[in-house]
């Protein structure tokens, strides 16, 4: 099978019809079809952006026609836990309903809650998988590694890659294995900063953690480990890390497809088999939804991406 592999959506139906379209798909009894292909989203369908429901009524179709498959995005993760009451501190949700946490969701929030869908399509997001591993491809939303994906299906051998009540419970928990390894495949891999560095994120918020090119073998300082919008780049210091942070992706291993990153260059490989295709649709001074064609290739060709942008005033509008 071919496959079209679409980055995070974040809300925002018109790039994402634009996008479809582009890519030679067209609206069939409700669903968007392309009779050789299909797609895989890579998660993170909510937040941010304005048409919340819009884009849900065209991914989730697509995913229960079989045209589309789909991972779970942190955005899905938090949004399962944020719904979801604590079974052992009764009021209390595994994702608290704190200041920051409830202005993160809002868009989603605004449109769903007190509807009488929220429920069902909460239950829904926890039917995507956490990765997805196909016959010459691997697609997760931020990081893949082998040991954090063998350790589940160890410790859950009857989850393979879906959350049960269990694992959600758990990786709810700070501190436990399971809150750090559905972390790092949803979120990335993080290493903290030397002491006294830090820098602003994308809303604001002070970080003393960095998400890594874990993929990236020769990366030796936090600098060139960095891994994000290049806006950010300018504040990571140029100072030694231990290799023994790094997790390998050897180039013979599959090409793996990823979101999350909010990259803000043009659309490129990070590696000859590894491609990000998160490029801040949702940004605020506009942005790319990013998708790539993928044929079958073990090394993957920058020819092969496939986007739309999106103008400043559209986003301002919406949000
Ligand atoms: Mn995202």
């Amino acid at each position: 099978m071919n496959y079209d592999l679409i980055g995070d959506i974040h809300g925002h139906s018109e790039p994402l019809v634009e996008l479809l379209e582009k890519l030679g798909y067209s609206l069939s009894n409700g669903v968007y079809r392309q009779p050789d292909r299909q797609v895989i989203f890579l998660g993170d369908f909510i937040d941010r952006g304005p048409h919340q429901r819009e884009v849900i009524k065209i991914v989730r179709p697509m995913i229960e026609d079989g045209v589309a498959l789909s991972v779970m995005g942190n955005h899905e993760f938090n949004a399962i836990a944020y719904f979801t009451e604590d079974p052992e501190n009764p009021g209390q949700y595994l994702r608290q309903h704190t200041d920051r946490h409830r202005r993160q969701h809002q868009a989603f929030l605004d449109a769903y809650q007190g509807a009488d869908d929220y429920a069902e399509l909460i239950e829904w997001f926890r039917s995507l998988p956490l990765w997805l591993e196909l016959p010459g491809l691997r697609v997760v939303h931020a990081c893949w590694d082998d040991a954090l994906i063998e350790d589940l299906q160890v410790c859950f051998p009857s989850i393979n890659q879906y959350l049960d009540d269990n694992l959600l419970l758990r990786a709810s928990r700070t501190g436990r294995s399971e809150h750090d390894a559905i972390e790092t495949l949803l979120k990335g891999k993080e290493i903290e900063l030397p002491k006294g560095h830090m820098f602003f994120d994308k809303d604001g918020h002070t970080r003393h953690e960095v998400r890594i090119r874990w993929f990236d073998g020769d990366a030796r300082t936090y600098y060139e480990a960095f891994l994000g919008p290049e806006k950010a780049r300018s504040h990571i210091p140029e100072d030694p890390i231990g290799a023994d942070h790094l997790l390998q992706y050897s180039h013979d291993d599959p090409p793996v497809f990823i979101g999350h990153y909010w990259l803000d260059s043009e659309p490129e490989l990070l590696a000859p088999n590894v491609a990000c295709l998160d490029y801040s649709v949702a940004g605020k001074s506009g942005g790319k939804l990013v998708a790539y064609r993928w044929d079958g290739e073990q090394a993957l060709s920058n020819d092969k991406f496939v986007y739309v942008e999106t103008a400043p005033a559209q986003q301002l509008t919406g949000a």
